[in-house]
């Protein structure tokens, strides 16, 4: 289907930048998962595009995130591309939650199968997006110099794209090797005989401390909230599970849509069950999925409850609806998780160092790994609780807390990104009568279903704030707003439409919808400081970005408006 408003771009805007704007229909920025399948689908149209990625390559997450341990938290025969099936049937995946090369192996097959690469500009970063409201176009700009004038302007720029690196004092003065877990160098370091220092233990940190033990010299783990981890159970994926997978792919697939969190876990080779009940797939589920409404934790007596967490280890707590809706069932579960940690870690005083005791359970991302706990045994790693000796400074020499000097040859920052909106507000976006992005958001992103801003006509985001995003299997989340918006462009080119944006008042009933939907759950607990809160970045508005009511309903009201002729948004 092609735009007939639309303008052919004759020649290859990338071979000479400053030839004046190139023309294409759609500009789209980035081209991980989300800004491939979007390629994909505008090609298909017939619609001419460009894609602009900062990186060399495809891959987005999995192109940046190349720290040792990297690896998915997604069983990878579900944390996979369901739109082709030829794809499906061929690609071969080794273990059970793929690490990271693998994943970007998987990318890079998926841009050369399709040929995306000749329509995608690497190492260009999109600075500059303003909506031209005279020519009803986006003029979009680039570090290299790119001038593009496009119809649609669709934001496939990651969740978690801009690594957040915290103001440490005296962190430039530091004389040794400087890295981060999400700009990983290409060219492994070789860390034999040294001393390593990681601050940060969230999922990036729990996921290469383990491997950094095995490869430093001496690991100091910095560590400022203890993290409520628990076992991945990765294990190579056996031929007779892919081959099951495959042949019942059409099914599996279409119970993801429908589930909770696009994912089912070891439920997918289980017999189907009732579409609401499924989605417990274990780790991006939270109060949407948690627990799958069996019984509480308190409805437990306590031998009962320490019997659950002694069958199933510390991710038992994931089995009771009530510990991500009541504080006392949280806390109670949170003692038992405490329990299970003094189980393994050896040291006393280690093993009370990474007890969590100031935020819930259920209240960050969930975190799974492969023997975090267990590394903090070995005779080269220490761990210093930064709520005991705070971290001073950062000096050339290493690390300086309360408790003396660390010295290190290579400090590692796990600490994370500036989630959801840091893409977009590093970017000079400006909408109708030239109204800032950053203006919009500063008190919170604004969105009509994670899809579209007010003011913003002809821009989507895939994944965007206010869609279930970060809740859930973002392969699936990706596939189904790629799919949206490519259906919501056949319905205005055939309608004869050229503009579509949402109402004001649409944008606001979502806006509440979504802190409704957030409100009452450990995600909103007072003491929760969480990425998905925007509280990990100084001056962020205290906000909760993603839609928590479930993929699968999610998907449903999408559905819904768009067959209610995009009930809620203007079509001009
Ligand atoms: P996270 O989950 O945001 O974790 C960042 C970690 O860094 C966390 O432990 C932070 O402690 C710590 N941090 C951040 N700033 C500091 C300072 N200034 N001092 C000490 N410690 C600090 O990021 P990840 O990269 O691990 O994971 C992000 C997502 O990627 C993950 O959820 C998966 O979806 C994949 P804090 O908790 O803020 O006290």
């Amino acid at each position: 289907m092609t735009d007939p408003t639309s303008t052919p771009n004759a020649a290859d805007p990338a071979a000479d930048p400053f030839a004046g704007p190139a023309v294409v229909d759609a500009v789209v920025v980035g081209a991980g998962f989300a800004g491939m399948y979007m390629l994909y689908r505008l090609r298909e149209r017939g619609l001419t595009a460009m894609v602009f990625e900062a990186g060399t390559d495809v891959g987005g997450t999995w192109y940046w995130n190349r720290y040792p341990g990297a690896r998915c938290d997604v069983p990878s025969m579900e944390y996979s591309y369901s739109f082709d099936p030829g794809l499906e049937q061929d690609w071969e995946w080794t273990e059970l939650m793929a690490a990271q090369p693998e994943i970007l192996s998987y990318a890079r097959h998926v841009a050369d199968r399709f040929d995306l690469r000749r329509h995608i500009t690497f190492e260009t970063r999109v600075t500059a997006a303003h909506w031209d409201d005279e020519r009803q176009r986006w003029r979009v700009r680039t570090d290299a110099g790119h001038e593009v004038e496009a119809r649609w302007c669709i934001m496939a720029t990651g969740c978690l794209s801009v690594p957040n690196t915290p103001d440490l004092p005296g962190l430039d003065s530091f004389a040794g090797t400087l890295l981060h877990t999400g700009r990983w160098p290409k060219e492994e370091p070789d860390l034999t005989g040294l001393r390593v220092g990681v601050v940060g233990t969230g999922s990036s940190g729990v996921q290469a401390i383990p491997v950094l033990a095995e490869r430093a010299g001496q690991l100091t783990v910095f560590q400022r909230s203890p993290v409520y981890t628990v076992p991945a159970g990765n294990k190579p994926l056996r031929a007779e599970t892919a081959a099951e997978f495959k042949a019942r792919y059409p099914e599996i697939r279409e119970r993801q849509r429908n589930s909770a969190t696009g994912f089912l876990g070891p439920l997918a080779l289980k017999e189907s069950r009732p579409a609401r009940a499924e989605g417990e797939g274990g780790t991006g589920g939270g109060a949407s999925s948690g627990g799958g409404g069996r019984k509480g934790l308190l409805d437990l007596a306590p031998d009962e409850r320490e019997a659950a967490f002694d069958r199933f280890g510390p991710g038992a707590y994931q089995r009771f609806r009530d510990v991500y809706l009541d504080p006392e069932a949280n806390e109670v579960a949170c003692e038992l998780f405490r329990r299970e940690i003094r189980k393994i870690v050896h040291d006393a005083d280690t093993a009370a160092g990474l007890e969590p005791r100031e935020y819930p359970l259920a209240c960050k991302r969930p975190v799974i790994d492969t023997h975090y706990y267990e590394t903090f045994n070995r005779p080269n790693v220490e761990l210093v609780d930064l709520r005991r000796s705070p971290l001073v400074e950062v000096t050339p020499a290493g690390v300086r807390t309360t408790d003396g000097e660390v010295a290190l040859d290579v400090l590692v920052l796990a600490t994370g990104f500036d989630a959801m909106t840091g893409a977009l507000s590093r970017i000079e976006l400006t909408g109708r009568a030239g109204r800032p992005l950053t203006d919009v958001w500063a008190d919170g992103p604004r969105t009509y279903l994670g899809l579209q801003m007010e003011d913003f006509p002809n821009l989507f985001m895939v994944n965007g704030p206010g869609s279930p995003s970060v809740l859930s299997n973002m392969i699936v989340s990706i596939e189904q707003h790629v799919e949206w918006i490519a259906a919501a462009l056949d319905h205005l080119a055939a309608s004869g439409h050229t503009t579509m944006e949402p109402a004001p008042e649409a944008v606001e009933a979502w806006v509440a919808h979504v802190n409704e939907l957030a409100e009452g759950t450990m995600y909103t607990a007072p003491s929760c400081n969480s990425w998905y809160l925007g509280s990990n970045i100084e001056g962020k508005a205290r906000v909760f970005m993603p839609y928590v009511g479930g993929f699968g309903r999610y998907r449903q009201r999408c559905t819904e408006i768009a067959e209610a002729g995009y009930d809620g948004f203007v079509l001009a």
